[in-house]
């Protein structure tokens, strides 16, 4: 039986386990990226470990997240990152640099390469061929440490791509369509692999912007082939020698197959308040905007942009509506001025924000009250943008830039012939804000501010763990309802105590007295509980409240293991009709816990207040039973270590 591309990859760098989907293996990581936002922990987690250099082929520190600086915290973060990456052999990219994956891309992803990123869109690299992961920061520690990443084998999910998009339609709207077809939680457990004839029509910068949105289904990654066209960006990035090219296997087998005609595609909007809520722009109709953000790492590209100037070149953008523009990289920004698309963009009456997430993360350009906000971003989670009453519509550039120009909601289709644009034959190249690592044996010394505080690490797994539950919430909580994440908090990533006061908060704002009056407990979720970001800070936060588990009807992946590091359990009910019997308040108890968890994959947990039994799974792999029963990853390979 032939493999398709992504059972070639991992084959290539599998260090142990078999290929069977749901079984655990573990992989080798030729590669790590880290942002400034998940980066302090993951350094503080490296440093923890005692490894002098890192031992992967690559390993780059980017600030991209928080570069406000509104204070010294953020200033004292990127000093504390700057150092530690000089130290042990990481290169690090400068704050307006631009935002990670953009840049990953640009200059360092290698197709049939192997990338874990302490951020849940380095999926991204996808788009290359590379075999990209997001996950928390400790497993990226490990993996820059030469540590493997462990993951559950992924079924393999065939997208295949009919024909040519038509003008006015992008890339943007490919995975809008795949959205509203598998939904936030389709691609949990999956890889998406994308094929047929449609592929060879997409450029680097279409094919990531696919991949990176992929993180939207909950999937594992997304991949493309690495072929000509490949060959093409990298050889316009200067780096053709880093191509080979990598196809499936022509008899290649999949679990699963989804066929999409491109032709057939319109202008997509995702909808209030999340990525799935998918429909034509053409059948929501011309609401009035208030605000269009053009950024992030999924529509942040040269192309992009270029296509955004011209659809703005003598144009003006409508009186009540802000438009607001964050290129994705020095690149991106650096050609577009040479070129004079700058001007264009500026005349027209954007507002030129720095190569950085920016609003994405909420760091700035918070929308009014109520506010219709249209951004090219990945996610609309409610209260992302800082305002929690504002409607924020997922779009792509043209329908982005058609509407700044009208004030309404409008399908870029109305505005006439479409822009032409090609890509460049080759990309303005100057690596002058990356800063390669101090030689070996340097001395170099960390700066490590005030505001660098220690993290918590748990204990062993008692015999008894007992608790009330703290709180019950929905289907679908993200981990921007868990740790919020936005220009207020963003400074205290490396500072867990203060970020413990905001635990929640969206979902209840006395959730943070609660669990220090109770000396912490039990959490309660619906499905895909923890979809979202890679921030472990979602489950390092809960864990210094106190958190002992979450029972949910299902979990996303990187959190799940960001729970599993941390040493709390992750548990789901066997019958989903029992998140009905649990009422906040309740005291629930896990008898024999270490006995139960290493028993089996099904335990009993006692309401103690109702006196009802739940039952509950708990698939671990036996290597995260051993990570439980020690208190998280961090005190399993210490102990690893003394054997
Ligand atoms: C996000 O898009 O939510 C972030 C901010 O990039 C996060 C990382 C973080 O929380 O620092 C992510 O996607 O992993
Ligand atoms: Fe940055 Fe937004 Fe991309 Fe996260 S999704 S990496 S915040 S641009």
């Amino acid at each position: 039986m032939g493999l398709n591309l992504a059972q070639k990859i991992i084959k290539e760098h599998l260090v142990s386990g078999e290929m069977v989907p749901g079984k655990e293996i573990a992989i080798k990581i030729d590669q790590t990226l880290t942002q400034d936002s998940t980066g302090t922990m993951a350094y503080l987690q490296f440093e923890a470990m005692g490894i002098p250099r890192v031992r992967t082929k690559k390993s780059v520190a980017y600030i991209d997240h928080n570069t406000l600086q509104t204070g010294y915290e953020n200033a004292d973060d990127h000093k504390y990152i700057q150092t530690v990456a000089a130290k042990h052999g990481i290169y690090f990219s400068k704050p307006g640099n631009g935002i990670c994956h953009q840049v990953h891309l640009e200059r360092f992803g290698v197709p049939g390469m192997t990338l874990l990123g302490s951020d849940s869109h380095t999926p991204t690299g996808g788009g290359l061929g590379m075999l990209a992961i997001g996950a928390g920061g400790l497993d990226v520690a490990v993996a820059m440490g030469g540590g493997p990443y462990y993951m559950m084998m992924p079924k393999v999910c065939k997208v295949t791509l009919k024909g040519k998009l038509r003008p006015w339609v992008s890339a943007k709207d490919v995975i809008l369509e795949v959205l509203r077809i598998m939904t936030v939680k389709g691609g949990v457990g999956k890889i998406i692999e994308y094929a047929g004839e449609g592929i060879k029509t997409l450029t680097v910068p279409e094919r990531a912007t696919i991949t990176n949105m992929g993180a939207e289904l909950g999937a594992t990654t997304s991949i493309f082939p690495s072929d000509e066209v490949t060959r093409e960006f990298l050889k316009a990035q200067g780096r053709e020698s880093d191509w080979v090219e990598l196809l499936p296997d022509p008899d290649a087998e999949y679990d699963e197959e989804i066929t999409i005609d491109l032709g057939s595609l319109e202008p997509l909007a995702a909808k209030p308040h999340s990525p799935d809520n998918v429909e034509e722009v053409s059948s929501i109709g011309p609401i009035k905007v208030d605000q269009v953000c053009i950024g992030s790492c999924t529509n942040s590209s040269y192309m992009d942009l270029i296509k955004v100037a011209k659809i703005l070149k003598g144009k003006t953008v409508h009186p009540d509506a802000s438009l607001v523009i964050a290129p994705g990289s020095k690149q991106v920004l650096t050609m577009l001025a040479k070129e004079g698309a700058l001007a264009d963009l500026v005349a027209a009456g954007a507002r030129i924000l720095e190569s950085a997430c920016g609003p994405c993360i909420g760091m700035g350009q918070a929308p009014a009250t109520d506010a219709v906000s249209l951004r090219t971003f990945n996610r609309n989670f409610e209260g992302r943008s800082g305002t929690k009453s504002a409607k924020v519509y997922l779009v792509s550039p043209e329908t982005a830039a058609a509407s700044a120009i009208t004030g309404v909601l409008t399908d870029p289709r109305t505005l006439g012939e479409a822009p032409a644009v090609t890509m460049p034959e080759s990309f303005l190249i100057n690596d002058n804000m990356i800063v390669p690592p101090a030689p070996e044996g340097e001395n170099i010394e960390v700066v490590r501010g005030p505001n660098i505080k220690p993290f918590p690490v748990n204990k062993e797994l008692a015999d008894k763990v007992e608790g009330a539950v703290l709180i019950k919430v929905g289907d679908n909580i993200t981990t921007d309802h868990i740790m919020p994440s936005n220009a207020k908090l963003l400074p205290y990533r490396s500072n867990i105590p203060y970020l413990a006061e905001y635990c929640m908060t969206p979902c209840d704002p006395d959730f943070p007295k609660r669990a220090k009056e109770n000396g912490g407990g039990f959490i309660v979720g619906g499905s895909n509980y923890g979809q979202g970001s890679s921030r472990e800070h979602a489950a390092l936060v809960p864990l210094y409240l106190g958190v002992k588990g979450v029972v949910a009807k299902s979990f996303a992946r990187i959190h799940m293991a960001n729970l599993i590091n941390s040493g709390i359990l992750p548990m789901s009910f066997v019958d989903e009709a029992d998140y009905d019997r649990i009422k906040e308040g309740d005291v629930l108890v896990l008898e024999n816990a270490r006995e139960q968890v290493k028993a089996g994959d099904e335990l009993t947990l006692l309401n103690k207040t109702a006196g009802t039994e739940i039952k509950v799974r708990i698939a671990l792999s036996e290597r995260q039973k051993s990570i439980m029963l020690a208190g998280g990853l961090l005190n399993y390979t210490k102990k690893q270590g003394q054997q």
